[in-house]
């Protein structure tokens, strides 16, 4: 079939495309973003608002990327970014805002007023709730957003006119592009798109990673409790006044199966102990171990292809800044597409790469520091008594409270960071 009389298949279709679909058109768009989680939705309605064509691919359905339990604080910026865009109703309604959190070690608890110290605030709202937001509002206002396309090859990125193949209801199709945005999380395929020679991966594994659970039991703290424990860490977080989200360290290689439900709810109780304190325990209804690492690529882009999110950069969780950097990197794309398309000038997409690794750098930095300062990680006695020192510090000083505040936050949004 002449690749001009092809249609595109039926599951790409927003409400204003189904009228092209009828007629049969090339599939062809400005800017094809590859992957639908928080950097490619954020990055399709920022386009999409700004008027600039855009095609979302994404490999997994619709059911598995809104179920899919991760992050779940946000950033004041993150959050200013989703009420921008118009995206905030439920936000607004069902996030918990938090003006502080707790430091606990050897049943002593540290109080970090980040109200106070920064004069910003944090919001608990699940990522899968934060997907679902945005795909309602891109499908809603006429986005074109396919689910289940597999085969994705990206081709021809140093050119002018490069193209994404894919494979969608049984069909080959062809995606022709001005760019393309490789928004497809640490597993997927942008990334290896670009020639390994002009890439500089920093890879750091750790030896440790997190135990999570959702479980239907009221939170019994107002504010997150970050606990440092000789068996090992544990966070108490949670998703909505009555639904606890709760992590604890254990071995990167821990099998899932020696941990039952008690087990589990015993260790909490232990690790968060405190006087006064305890963890409150229900059914739990989700269970999983996540391995954890550092990475970066350098740089973020090459030709007409751009990486953002954790396509391009990983952080341990404990900082809680991976979807906040990816709603940050496309915020900077953005700009940038807009730039081109409206003034010709290509500076701000000269300048993405290096104007989002500011902040990546920043947070693989606070990311790292706080995996450091509460994680058993080998057990060495001498790292154990200068964690324990740090803590003390954070607890006395004011200026060492201050800092750790405005890394835990993020550092404000500005047109280049
Ligand atoms: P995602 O979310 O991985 O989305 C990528 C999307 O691309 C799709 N995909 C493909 N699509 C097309 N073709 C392919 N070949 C594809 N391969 C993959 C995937 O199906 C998926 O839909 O990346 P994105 O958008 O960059 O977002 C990053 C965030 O998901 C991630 O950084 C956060 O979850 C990290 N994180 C946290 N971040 C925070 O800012 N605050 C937190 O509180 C926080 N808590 C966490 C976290 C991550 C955790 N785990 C599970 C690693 C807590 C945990 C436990
Ligand atoms: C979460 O609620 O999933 C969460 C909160 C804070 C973190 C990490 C994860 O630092």
């Amino acid at each position: 079939m002449p690749p001009s009389s092809r249609r595109p298949p039926r599951a790409i279709l927003g409400a204003r495309q189904r009228h092209s679909r009828r007629v049969g058109v090339k599939l062809n768009t400005k800017v094809a973003i590859i992957g639908a989680g928080p950097a490619g939705l954020t990055l399709a309605l920022l386009l999409q608002r700004g008027g600039i064509e855009t095609v979302v691919l994404e490999l997994r359905d619709r059911s598995y990327v809104e179920a899919r339990v991760r992050a779940g604080l946000l950033e004041p910026n993150t959050v200013e970014l989703l009420h921008e865009l118009g995206v905030g109703e439920r936000l607004a309604r069902q996030g918990l805002e938090h003006k502080g959190f707790y430091l606990r070690r050897q049943g002593r608890t540290v109080h970090l007023d980040l109200q106070a110290l920064t004069g910003r605030c944090t919001t608990i709202y699940g990522q899968q709730e934060v997907v679902k937001d945005l795909i309602a509002a891109f499908t809603e206002r006429g986005g074109t957003l396919l689910f289940n396309v597999e085969e994705i090859a990206l081709q021809g990125i140093s050119s002018e006119r490069p193209h994404v193949s894919f494979a969608c209801e049984g069909e080959t199709e062809e995606l022709a592009c001005d760019f393309i945005a490789g928004c497809d999380g640490f597993h997927g395929v942008s990334r290896t798109a670009i020639p390994e020679e002009v890439l500089t991966e920093h890879h750091v594994p750790y030896p440790v990673g997190w135990l999570g659970i959702l479980a239907e039991a009221p939170p019994a703290t107002d504010e997150l409790v970050y606990a440092w424990h000789p068996h090992g860490f544990s966070l108490y977080s949670m998703r909505s006044p009555s639904i606890s989200r709760l992590y604890l360290e254990v071995p990167a290689d821990e099998n899932i199966e020696d941990w039952s439900d008690e087990r589990v709810w015993s260790e909490l109780q232990l690790r968060q102990a405190s006087e006064g304190h305890t963890v409150n325990e229900g059914p739990i209804i989700e269970k999983s171990i996540t391995s954890m690492r550092s990475f970066v690529v350098e740089p973020m882009q090459h030709g007409r292809l751009f990486l953002a999110g954790d396509a391009a950069h990983i952080v341990p969780p404990t900082g809680a800044k991976g979807l906040n950097l990816a709603v940050n990197d496309v915020r900077l794309l953005a700009r940038a597409f807009a730039q081109h398309y409206e003034t010709g000038s290509s500076e701000g997409l000269d300048a993405y790469s290096e104007n989002a690794l500011r902040r990546v750098w920043r947070a693989q930095d606070f990311s790292d520091e706080m995996l450091h300062l509460l994680h058993r990680i080998d057990g060495d006695p001498y790292e154990r008594q200068l964690q324990l020192s740090r803590l003390d510090q954070l607890e006395r000083s004011e200026s060492a409270k201050k800092c750790f505040a405005e890394n835990y936050v993020g550092l404000p949004a500005t047109p280049t960071f």
